[in-house]
């Protein structure tokens, strides 16, 4: 079972790297690895659990956060209208993209990140993703809402970005003109 203390920290190189893809079909191994993430944002999303570990609430994880760095991420939460979006990608890739951006109004959090960042993410509206399942087989998907925003943060970590890095020092709460605001 993943707990916090298997998430590793800002300042971990892993998280700065560029992670590797994962050969297809997914070996026995990685598909355990996606499994037991999955596993862990169950957990971080069920009230007993989570208290008694001590694992905070998390609605996606990527490989990389646990040291392993390959191209695979999990994410699961519900939308705006209570539908669900549950994946667990390996070598996701986004195809195409609003120009519109978006952004959460409370600003992104991450597990890896032991502080509060104050600012806005700016983050592609709408996405057209594609990329694996753990079955190996492809997934191709329109997003938008939170679960744009959640996708985008973690193919981040694929490629070593952080969320703070798209915020403006100068001007963390500086919007491009119709930024569509999302509140979670
Ligand atoms: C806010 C939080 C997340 C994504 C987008 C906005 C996920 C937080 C958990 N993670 O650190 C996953 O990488
Ligand atoms: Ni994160």
């Amino acid at each position: 079972m993943l707990l916090m203390k298997d998430i590793i920290r800002e300042g971990h190189p892993t998280l700065r790297r560029i992670a590797k893809e994962v050969p297809l079909p997914p070996d026995p191994a990685d598909i355990e690895t996606l499994k037991s993430m999955k596993e862990f944002l169950i957990n971080s999303q069920d009230p007993v659990i989570s208290e008694k570990y001590g694992i905070r609430g998390g609605v996606g994880l990527a490989a990389p956060q646990i040291n392993v760095s390959k191209r695979m991420f999990v994410m699961r939460l519900n939308d705006e209208k209570g539908e669900e979006h549950d994946y667990s990608f390996i070598n996701p890739k986004i195809v195409s993209h609003s120009v519109e951006k978006s952004y959460l109004t409370s600003g992104e959090g991450c597990l890896s990140v032991d502080r509060s960042i104050p600012g806005y993410v700016q983050r592609h509206a709408r996405i057209t993703v594609k990329g694996y399942n753990e079955k190996g087989e492809e997934i191709k998907l329109r997003l938008r809402g939170l679960p744009a925003i959640v996708f985008q943060h973690e193919l981040d970590h694929l490629n070593g970005v952080m969320f703070y890095d798209h915020i403006d020092e100068k001007n963390p709460f500086q919007l491009k003109e119709g930024a569509i605001p999302i509140e979670n």
